[in-house]
């Protein structure tokens, strides 16, 4: 997935251009953060995707700015969602990598959250969709079948519906509010990542009961819907979800979501599932793209930014609603499923050429579409080149409605709040970057550096993704982003500096 396929955005957006505001600044807008999973910096159409159509994060884009150079902080799930709700580098905190499905809550109630910030303001507030950040005070003791608790709510979100970690590990089953979404009494769950219950199927043992996705590696445990998913379950019932319908399940919550609270502002955390594995999405995007399932559940992203922008207009607050679109980390197309995903790619490049991936210290890791919208106030068309980070989310939250950030939040976030509304200095001096193994990269205007680090060249359990990791440092000029050349060696100066940099960053 390294072909140089989407040349448009290394350059024709190293410039900011000179954008206008829609109209006057209102007061305590809405804020809506669509956040998608492993959707690559080129997946979308304008970032130069190809073979899916996504007309809805289009037209959002038309209504907003777009961010060239914008980053999560992590190349995986669990720390990027931990930096982006706590302003924290997850490289800071023990605990914060891919977490299972049986986690306890990795966030404390005593940590300081971008939900609380909100809270603080007077807003309402919710998370609907892919959690991956633990629930319950100890890991494997949730109370599945009861109450589980800590959950969202001891962390700032007046409202849930979420799938505890990720659609590929277990438990099935949404919780809202605490408790199993249609808990199903007569299916008593039971969850463990050590070991399988007796007389259960599983994908190792009975690859036949596969019949909806082969795994093509993991994803051999136990068997929900006809797929193989990571750790082991029982019971669930009616409870159970079909993965055709996740996609229609928490967008539907959400769209209720915003028309019982279009009165007074709330802050809306929509965590899609989509796109990453198991990719199964409705039947009705079958075809929608020329890339099959993984193509198709872009599509299916799509729709949901759609039926989300819909709600709004519908209740008259789209122009006073901020929105924020954007990923977890960056794309992979087999991460464990036989579906397709590389060799009907097409012309299509998830990374939109840049190197490297999803798990990658590579630009291709963490380098994400994002888009800011927000007719009132907002640029329509505009476009920016600077660097933006996640990690700022809490800060530039705060920022904006107008309430203290914690201490905490503030070692390594940053109010960027001028710059995401489309200020034209909208630049960090630096983003840092975590790959799956740790390796941190810090990326400046012009250059990226990646310390050095052991590890094995391609991701070791499947996915063919360069790392990036390498016992030597590296240092690549980024006016041309592909990483392609190491030129570490002709400037150590720039190396020295750099790695100083990042030295002061962890000694913070
Ligand atoms: C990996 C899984 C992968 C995905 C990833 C987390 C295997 C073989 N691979 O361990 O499928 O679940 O973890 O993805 O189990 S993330 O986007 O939530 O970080
Ligand atoms: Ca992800």
């Amino acid at each position: 997935m390294a072909a140089e396929k989407n040349v448009f955005l290394s350059m024709a957006l190293f410039a900011t251009l000179p954008i206008q505001a829609c109209a006057e600044e209102p007061v305590k807008p809405n804020v809506l953060l669509i956040y998608a999973d492993d959707l690559g910096y080129g997946d979308v159409e304008c970032y130069g995707a190809q073979g899916v159509p996504t007309p809805n994060i289009n037209a959002l884009r038309e209504r907003g700015v777009l961010f060239a150079n914008a980053y999560a902080t992590a190349s995986t799930s669990t720390p990027s969602r931990y930096s982006l709700l706590t302003g924290v580098y997850a490289w800071r905190r023990e605990g914060t990598d891919v977490a299972a499905g049986d986690a306890a809550m990795i966030i404390k109630p005593e940590n300081h959250t971008v939900a609380d910030v909100f809270k603080n303001a007077g807003y309402r507030t919710a998370v609907f969709g892919k959690w991956h950040l633990g629930l319950g005070a100890v890991t494997g003791e949730q109370e599945w079948n009861d109450r589980v608790s800590p959950s969202p709510a001891d962390i700032g979100f007046d409202d849930h519906y979420i799938m505890a970690a990720t659609a590929d590990r277990v438990p099935c089953v949404f919780i809202e509010n605490g408790v199993v979404a249609g808990y199903d009494p007569s299916a008593p769950i039971e969850v463990s990542y050590k070991a399988n219950f007796d007389g259960e199927p599983t994908g190792k043992n009975n690859p036949e009961l596969l019949y909806n996705l082969k795994s093509s590696h993991g994803h051999n445990m136990s068997i929900v819907n006809g797929i193989g998913r990571i750790g082991y379950m029982k019971g669930g019932g009616s409870a159970l979800w079909k993965d055709e319908n996740i996609a229609d399940s928490i967008t539907a919550h959400a769209v209720d979501y915003i028309h019982s609270n279009a009165s007074e502002p709330f802050f809306l955390y929509f965590a899609a599932n989509d796109i990453h594995v198991p990719r199964f999405p409705h039947e009705r995007f079958r075809g929608c793209s020329s890339m099959g399932l993984r193509g198709d559940a872009i599509a299916q992203f799509d729709w949901s930014v759609g039926q989300l922008v819909g709600a709004l207009r519908e209740c008259g607050i789209l122009e006073n609603t901020l929105i924020i679109l954007t990923s977890d980390n960056g794309p992979v197309t087999d991460d464990g499923y036989s579906d397709r995903a590389d060799e009907m790619l097409g012309t299509h490049s998830p990374t939109g050429g840049l190197r490297g991936g999803k798990y990658s210290a590579f630009e291709g890791g963490a380098r994400v579409p994002f888009i800011v919208s927000w007719p009132a106030v907002v640029p329509c068309e505009g476009e920016c080149a600077g660097l933006v980070s996640q990690v700022d989310f809490l800060p530039t939250m705060a920022a904006l409605v107008g309430v203290e950030a914690s201490a905490d939040s503030l070692i390594d976030g940053r109010d960027c709040l001028a710059a995401w509304l489309g200020g034209e200095n909208c630049s960090r001096e630096y983003v840092i970057t975590q790959a799956a193994n740790h390796t941190l990269s810090l990326r400046t205007p012009l250059w990226k550096y990646i310390e050095p680090k052991g590890g094995p060249a391609i991701v070791p359990w499947g996915p063919q993704i360069e790392t990036g990791y390498s016992l030597a440092p590296q240092l690549y000029d980024m006016r041309a982003p592909y990483e392609k050349e190491n030129v570490a060696n002709e400037f150590p100066a720039v190396v020295e500096e750099l790695k100083m940099l990042l030295q002061a960053e962890k000694n913070k």
